[in-house]
């Protein structure tokens, strides 16, 4: 790593082979079966979601970057903050429209290694002078891991990409209240979140022409079998996207085309499914405005902007600490 880059992993192996069990044994072992959307993150899972980034149906990331290219300033100026921290960073590759906003400091925070590494070099190289920390940590245990804001001026938190979406109410409440008690009065947050649109636009950009997105969702089977000797076959499952009305999400699934029995000897399991049965393995929730502010507020944050693309898909909204 280059001398103005930093890292520090919250997450060494054994910890997080040990959440790994501990999630499939649990996840595989319920009714239906499910498996936190997290663990699609490996390098080849994190390769896979930044192609999806560039598929034409998957407008969320044009829709997003659109704001940026064209608020980032307007966003920035608004906060006053000169220190960037930014959860599930995954590529930091909108996050430069920030960064570009003479930001002096930027702490990158994801669970996949290979990605915040790649991208924490990445910015340094481009960055000279950007004091670049890489934590490699789980947003939703971990977020006292983030340094505390320095003495010039608060920290613009920011959480991009819609992932917000891949936590369900009680997470996402869980997520608003730890990160509202670590804010200070001179932080901001700035939030990315996919708007409720039509299925029509939501499922393809969820089932994608390519198969891309279906790739994505198989790969959970690899990193099941990498770390815990399981034996999931791809052939075995289909991938399953479904916009789910009263919710307001979509959910992705693995269906499996056949009864199959897979052995997972590291947690000394062995699981079945029936031919047809489905695995949830993502939820990614849709929003309206009035519901993220009665969100926020419960947590304790107050709204301090609204921006959204031209076709008003995606929204980016900044908070600040109720007072
Ligand atoms: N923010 C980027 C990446 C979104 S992909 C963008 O807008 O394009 C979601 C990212 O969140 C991935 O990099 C994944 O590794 C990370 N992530 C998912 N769950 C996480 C968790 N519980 N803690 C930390 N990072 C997480
Ligand atoms: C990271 N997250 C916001 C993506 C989403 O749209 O929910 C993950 C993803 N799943 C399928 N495609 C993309």
């Amino acid at each position: 790593m280059p001398a103005d880059v930093t890292f520090t992993d919250h997450l060494p192996p054994h910890h997080a082979a040990e959440a790994l069990r501990r999630d499939a044994a649990r996840g595989l072992t319920s009714r239906p079966k499910v498996l936190p959307p997290k663990w699609f993150y490996d390098k080849t899972g994190s390769e896979l979601f930044d192609r999806i980034t560039t598929l034409p149906e998957y407008y969320p990331t044009r829709a997003e970057r659109e704001i940026l290219a064209t608020r980032a300033a307007e966003i920035v100026a608004a906060t006053g903050c000169r220190t960037l921290v930014e959860l599930g960073s995954g590529s930091s590759e909108k996050t430069r429209l920030l960064l570009d906003q003479g930001m002096t400091g930027y702490v990158a925070l994801d669970v996949s290694e290979d990605a915040l590494r790649g991208a924490c070099h990445a910015l340094a190289a481009d960055y000279p002078g950007l004091a670049v920390s890489g934590v490699c940590a789980d947003f939703e245990t971990q977020l006292h891991t983030v340094p505390d804001g320095g003495p010039d001026g608060g920290r613009l938190v920011v959480f991009l990409g819609g992932t917000i979406g891949n936590l369900d109410p009680a997470q996402r409440a869980r997520f608003f209240g730890d990160l509202r008690a670590r804010l200070g009065p001179r932080d901001r947050f700035l939030l990315g979140a996919d708007l409720v649109k039509s299925p029509d636009v939501l499922v393809p950009a969820y089932d994608d022409a390519a198969g891309v997105t279906a790739a994505f969702n198989h790969n959970v089977l690899d990193v099941l079998n990498k770390g815990l000797g399981a034996d999931f076959r791809h052939e075995d499952f289909e991938h399953v996207a479904l916009w789910d009305a009263g919710n307001e999400w979509i959910e992705m699934r693995l269906r499996a085309v056949r009864d199959v029995l897979v052995g997972l000897p590291a947690i000394d399991l062995v699981v079945a499914f029936d031919a047809g049965e489905e695995m949830r393995t993502e939820i990614s929730a849709k929003f309206r405005r009035e519901g993220l502010e009665r969100e926020l507020a419960t947590a304790g944050l107050s709204p301090a902007g609204w921006w959204t693309d031209g076709e008003a898909r995606f929204s980016l909204s900044l908070w600040s600490p109720t007072a």
